[in-house]
Parts: C-alpha cells; sequence; structure tokens
C-alpha cells in the first residue's frame, strides 16, 4: 500500500480522494490538509485513521506519508512541490504545476539538483481514451501530415478561485499540454482574438480563441467558452494533407422522439474525464509502489505549458502575436 498524502480537499480533491479509496488499487489516505480547515474536518470525517495536518510541509513530513498528491489551487503549487522534492517523495501535482514560467524553472531546477524524477503533473488527456485513439489515428499517418487542430474547451461555469487570466492559466493550459503530445512538437508563438464578451462572465474576457503555432508550422485554434452554461463539451479536431480525424462524441446513449435527437452532455470535467483520471492515478500509484520514477507528464511538460501559458497571457494583454522560446532540455528529461 502506497501512504498517501492529500494537499488541498476541495472539488477535485475530493474526487481524487474518492478514486484513491473506492476505485483505485494499492493506496491508502493516511494524512490531508486543507488551508481551509473546515472543508479538511469534514473531509476527514470520511477517513478513519487519517491525521489533518495544519499545512501542506507539515503533511509532507509526516513519516506515515510515502507520496503526495496536491490539489489545492495553482498558485500554492509550488511551495508543496518543492517540499515533497526536499523530502525526497514522490509528488503528484494536479495542473498546472505552477502558473508562471519562473516557478516551474524553480520547480526543475530542484529536481535535477535532487538527480531523479519526484514529480508527475495531472494532464489527464494524455490517459483518456479518446484523446489517445486521435493520437494514434494521427501517428498512423492514415490522415497524411497533421496540419491544423480546431479545439473547443467549453464549461457550464468556473470555480470559485477563477481570476482574470486563469481562463488561459487553468483552463487553456490543457490544450497547450494536448498539442505539445499530440503533434510531438514544441509550440513556438501564441495569439490571442477577443470577440465580444458572454454576460454569463461578468467582467472576464469570455470567450477567446487562442491560436497556437507549432516548431513544424502546423496552426492550431482553441475556442474558450468558460460561462456557456449547458455543459462541459471538449472538442478536437485534426486536419491532415489526406483527411481529419475528430474526438467523438462521447454519449452512450443517443434519443430520438418527437422530432428530436438528444444525447447528453456531460456536467463537468469529473463525468467527462472520470475514466482518464482513474488510469493516470492508477499507473501512477504502481510506478510509486515499485519504487520507480514517475512515467507521466513530468515537470518539464509541466515547465513547457507554462512558458506558453505565460506567452499566451502576454499575447492576450497586448493583442499581439508572442513568440516561445523554451530553455535547454535538462538531461533528466530527455530520452
Ligand atoms: P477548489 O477550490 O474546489 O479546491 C481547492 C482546495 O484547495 C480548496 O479547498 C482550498 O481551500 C484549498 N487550498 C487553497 N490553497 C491552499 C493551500 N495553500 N494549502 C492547502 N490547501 C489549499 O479547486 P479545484 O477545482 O479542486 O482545483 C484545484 C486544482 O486542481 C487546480 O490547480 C485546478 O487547476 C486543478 N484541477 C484539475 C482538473 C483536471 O481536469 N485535471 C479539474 C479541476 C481542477
Ligand atoms: C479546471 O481547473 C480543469 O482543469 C478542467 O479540466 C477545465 O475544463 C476547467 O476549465 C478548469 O477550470
Amino acid at each position: 500500500m502506497v501512504r498517501i498524502g492529500l494537499i488541498g480537499t476541495g472539488a477535485i480533491g475530493q474526487d481524487h480522494l474518492r478514486r484513491m479509496t473506492r476505485v483505485l488499487a494499492g493506496a491508502t489516505v493516511t494524512a490531508i490538509t486543507d488551508v481551509d480547515a473546515e472543508v479538511a474536518k469534514r473531509v476527514a470525517e470520511g477517513l478513519p485513521g487519517a491525521t489533518v495536518h495544519a499545512t501542506g510541509e507539515d503533511l509532507v513530513a509526516d513519516p506515515a506519508v510515502d507520496a503526495v498528491v496536491v490539489c489545492s489551487w495553482g498558485p500554492t503549487h509550488e511551495q508543496y512541490v518543492l517540499a515533497a522534492i526536499a523530502a525526497g517523495k514522490q509528488v503528484f501535482c494536479e495542473k498546472p504545476l505552477a502558473t508562471t514560467e519562473e516557478a516551474c524553472r524553480r520547480i526543475v531546477a530542484a529536481e535535477v539538483a535532487a538527480g531523479r524524477k519526484l514529480v508527475q503533473v495531472g494532464y489527464m488527456r494524455r490517459y483518456d481514451a479518446a484523446y489517445r485513439t486521435l493520437k494514434a489515428a494521427v501517428d498512423s499517418g492514415e490522415i497524411g501530415a497533421p496540419l491544423m487542430m480546431h479545439c473547443a474547451h467549453r464549461n457550464a461555469g468556473v470555480p470559485g478561485f477563477y481570476e482574470k487570466e486563469s481562463i488561459i492559466t487553468d483552463t487553456a493550459v490543457h490544450e497547450i499540454d494536448m498539442v505539445r503530445w499530440l503533434f510531438g512538437e514544441e509550440i513556438t508563438a501564441a495569439r490571442v482574438l477577443v470577440p465580444r464578451r458572454n454576460r454569463n462572465g461578468g467582467d472576464l474576457q469570455d470567450p477567446l480563441l487562442l491560436l497556437l503555432e507549432t516548431a513544424g508550422g502546423a496552426l492550431i485554434d482553441v475556442e474558450l467558452s468558460v460561462n456557456i452554461r449547458y455543459g462541459y463539451d471538449i472538442r478536437g479536431e485534426v486536419i491532415g494533407e489526406d483527411g481529419t480525424a475528430e474526438l467523438g462524441t462521447q454519449a452512450e446513449v443517443v434519443v430520438r422522439s418527437g422530432g428530436r435527437v438528444a444525447s447528453p452532455v456531460p456536467l463537468d470535467w469529473r463525468e467527462r474525464f472520470a475514466r482518464a483520471y482513474d488510469v493516470e492515478l492508477q499507473e501512477w500509484l504502481d510506478t510509486v509502489a515499485a519504487g520507480l520514477p514517475p512515467a507521466g507528464p513530468s515537470a518539464w511538460d509541466g515547465y513547457a505549458a507554462a512558458v506558453v501559458s505565460d506567452a499566451s497571457v502576454a499575447a492576450l494583454r497586448t493583442g499581439e502575436r508572442v513568440e516561445i522560446t523554451l530553455m535547454d532540455r535538462p538531461a533528466l528529461y530527455t530520452g
């Protein structure tokens, strides 16, 4: 059994806790913490024997914790990931690894100094069956070389911690990571186009259109609509030289009745990516149990996504096309 310490017991913290205690094999959650002590206390009621720590640092230091899962807000990730690296404990950090390039550089530097990989980042789309099948179709060459991709990332509403730039740093980061993975190329420039605003979003610039260019000259457009009310809708279509490949609909049932065709739309990410989170966390737990380095999205991937995210925020602010350059990739992350 891998003894897990969970930092942040909000929406995804509780969802991962449920899967680690009721769905997956090989984990026992021995410690939790949340800056909101009331939430932590309430969550601990369902976890007899678990220690509720006052701080994330105390949790990381707990000898009854083998590995750490970080599910607090993005800007707080860095301090806990650094604490876990310093303690030599493996850490699964929800996305984004951190919300700025500088913070991610510090994490990469700490991991390189430790001389071994200890960090995995929660970019779960890499574990989603539909995305995996899409990537396999592209990699097979069946549609020719991929030239463009259309994406849509639609949320019914936004979480409480959402700020002005979260539409990039918290939401678009999923497409940023997915594009690097699916195309197998780095992103080299970003632009943002801004239409009139959705009245549901207050003073948030919502929706917006993010345009990404890859090193090999592919162009990706991402529609971000985070207050669209009707549900959670994730789309992706790759345009190749000879054909296209796109994510299918996820509906298990389609009802035709009364002159209409209806199929359900997921409510949120919990429903749409449930299975992807299961696979992601089970594989991570298995590597921790086996004493192996994590095999999923690394601190380098978290860093690369943050650089593109920073550039996209700059593009949103200035209206300009912003070029992107990554630092040299340390040997720890090659091969
Ligand atoms: P949330 O607001 O529901 O929960 C976050 C919890 O962290 C709250 O209970 C809050 O009190 C706690 N917290 C904040 N600062 C803290 C600190 N310094 N120390 C300890 N606890 C602290 O937010 P949600 O939606 O659960 O998101 C949390 C993280 O997970 C974010 O980074 C978000 O981007 C990521 N996330 C990832 C998803 C995915 O699809 N992979 C889906 C949803 C969230
Ligand atoms: C949230 O934090 C997630 O990661 C969801 O997957 C994403 O769709 C949503 O926009 C974010 O706020």
